[in-house]
């Protein structure tokens, strides 16, 4: 298995990394001419988003056919070469694991749906609706009913988009056939999963209303969310598929509880390695997502720091493990969430790498986050995002929310936004492409691309390379405990990473304001990386906007020894 708690993992999101053959669409050969670049940030492992055969009427979430590359990213063998490519430069890939639903362009949905006595019948939700109205009220999570008609009376559930229909996974078969899946890309060489919604799998017998006194749509969560069998399903894949080949499974868990998190992930539960959780990512959503406007985006730093708080002492205390991230494909980059780019620019990008790479779990970095790039509002008419255009109508019709504040909102949060063509140089079409990209380019990849950050020290894309190379020479930031100083303070999150052999301190400002700080203990070290000025540990210290340290700490020999393998805190 790959190491996995020593591993930086660079997510690709194919379409947008790097055109071969100037059609304005991501490639396989477009990643293979960049895995150098990779390697040289100090990449061990990609997550590599969906490149199988699709529709894309969810980018590559709406799967066709798993057993066939899309022909727009390349070939079998285009992959087959990628895998050996990788394996050359001591690189490993996690592919991405779409098995909740399938595209409904899907061979088995196609039998399905064709043919009333198809054995396939029973690998989706086929159901009468009830009086004209579908089965259910669940909210599906693009907004609106989660049921798509197949015809006058009867509905087929699709949590997603509406053609991507919810596999039935309490059929066996159905989870035979991702099995399989599974060991055709293992027999390749891949090392692990990175399993899309996995945490939907089990849905709530019987498909009941969620809260039938409610009028309208009701998010279902329990009824669809972690429920009891994910648990059993997870550990069957390990006994079955995950264990023969050593390899990794990660679990993409929607609204994933802290609970289940952990015992998803509890080398005791035999199922899988690591999960992400989406509670940094939520901060300034609602409860159901990022179309849940009611807190209007906005979240404190105290929330900021209780969110990680939160997860990094479960980790340590319940023996889970999650990966850490800021972006990915389905959320606005984060700068402009968790940052400042007007003011703060470099300042605020670099205290939020920090942040990433001095946490316990793995980081992750989305990309062109470590060349800082930003999000672009696009006009309604270019967005290619599906959930930003049935969440917008749905807002209007579901909420009364005028089309033209739905589509402000829509605009504010689209994952289009972060899936914008990465910026590697300031050439024709920021040297992603020769010919105008499947969706606009940012125009600031004049100033911003990979080729300018590479040539400047002072670079973000420097600062994340630091990053790596401090992580991997301190064992302590892998696998140390998480303890936290001055929890109470307003801005600086300040905690320490310890291990038996080291104690380093982190000390970041998250805020837009100066801020002093008088730390919990009086604690003597020499500085390992900053993102401004070098500067002194003491007891009192004033922090500029964005600030960020790491300290390796001076160990006093009377100091009680905290070791991880005696403690409670096996990590
Ligand atoms: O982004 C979210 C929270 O604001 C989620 O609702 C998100 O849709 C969820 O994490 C599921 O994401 C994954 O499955 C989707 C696909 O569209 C996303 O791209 C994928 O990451 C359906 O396959
Ligand atoms: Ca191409």
């Amino acid at each position: 298995m790959i190491d996995f708690k020593h591993s930086v993992i660079y997510q690709i999101w194919p379409r947008s990394f790097k055109d071969s053959n100037n059609d304005g669409i991501g490639d396989i050969q477009g990643i293979i001419s960049k895995l150098d670049y990779l390697k040289e940030l100090g990449i061990d492992c990609i997550w590599l988003s969906p490149i199988y055969a699709s529709p894309n009427d969810d980018y590559g979430y709406d799967i066709s056919d798993y057993y066939a590359i899309a022909p727009e990213y390349g070939t079998m063998n285009d992959f087959d070469q990628l895998l050996f490519e990788l394996k050359k430069r001591g690189m490993s890939i996690l592919m991405d694991l779409v098995a909740n639903h399938t595209s409904t362009k899907h061979a088995w949905f196609i039998d399905a749906y064709n043919n009333p006595d198809s054995e396939y019948r029973d690998f989706y939700f086929f159901k009468e609706g009830k009086n004209g109205n579908p089965p259910n009220n669940w909210l599906s999570f693009f907004g609106g009913s989660s049921w798509t008609k197949e015809n006058e009376h009867s509905y087929y559930l699709t949590s997603f988009a509406p053609t991507q229909a919810d596999l039935n996974w309490k059929n066996p078969q159905v989870r035979q056939e991702i099995y399989n899946v599974m060991e055709f890309y293992l027999k390749k060489g891949v090392d692990g999963f990175r399993m899309d919604v996995i945490n939907c799998i089990d849905k709530k017998d019987g498909l009941p209303d969620k809260n039938p006194e409610k009028k309208g749509y009701q998010f279902p969560d329990d009824y669809l969310l972690n429920g009891p069998l994910v648990h059993t399903y997870l550990k069957e894949m390990n006994e079955k598929v995950l264990s023969k080949y050593d390899a990794l499974g990660l679990a993409e868990g929607c609204l994933v509880t802290l609970d289940d998190a952990m015992k998803y992930t509890n080398p005791d539960s035999k199922g899988i390695q690591m999960t992400f959780h989406f509670d940094i990512s939520m901060l300034g959503y609602g409860s159901l997502g990022k179309y849940d406007f009611r807190k209007f985006y906005r979240f404190t730093t105290s929330e900021f720091k209780e969110v990680t708080r939160k997860w990094q002492n479960a980790m340590q205390e319940k023996n889970g493990y999650v990966g850490n991230f800021l972006s990915n494909h389905d959320n606005k980059r984060h700068l402009e969430r968790f940052g400042n780019i007007e003011l703060y620019y470099l300042e605020s990008a670099k205290a939020l790498a920090l942040y990433n790479f001095t946490l316990y779990g793995t980081p992750f970095i989305y990309q062109g986050e470590e060349i800082g790039m930003t999000n672009l509002k696009l006009d309604y008419s270019e967005w290619k995002d599906y959930e930003a255009i049935n969440s917008v109508q749905a807002m209007h019709d579901m909420l009364h929310v005028p089309l033209s504040i739905a589509k402000k909102i829509g605009a504010y949060v689209t994952r289009d936004n972060a899936r914008t063509p990465v910026q590697w140089s300031n050439e024709n079409y920021a040297g992603f492409s020769s010919v105008t990209p499947w969706i606009k380019l940012n125009p600031n990849y004049i100033h911003i691309n990979a080729h300018d950050s590479m040539i400047d020290p002072q670079s973000i894309y420097h600062f994340y390379k630091k990053l790596i190379v401090l992580r991997k020479s301190h064992e302590a930031l892998c696998t140390g405990k998480f303890i936290e100083l001055n929890k109470d303070h307003k801005s600086i999150l300040c905690f320490k990473r310890i291990n038996d052999e080291e104690e380093l301190l982190i000390l970041i400002n998250l805020t837009k304001q100066a801020a002093d700080i008088t730390l919990d203990e009086k604690l003597d070290g020499i500085e390992l990386l900053h993102n401004g000025l070098d500067k002194e540990l003491r007891r009192v210290m004033k922090l500029a906007p964005y600030e960020a340290h790491i300290y390796q700490l001076t160990k006093k020999e009377e100091k009680v020894k905290v070791s991880l393998h005696s403690s409670k805190y096996r990590v």
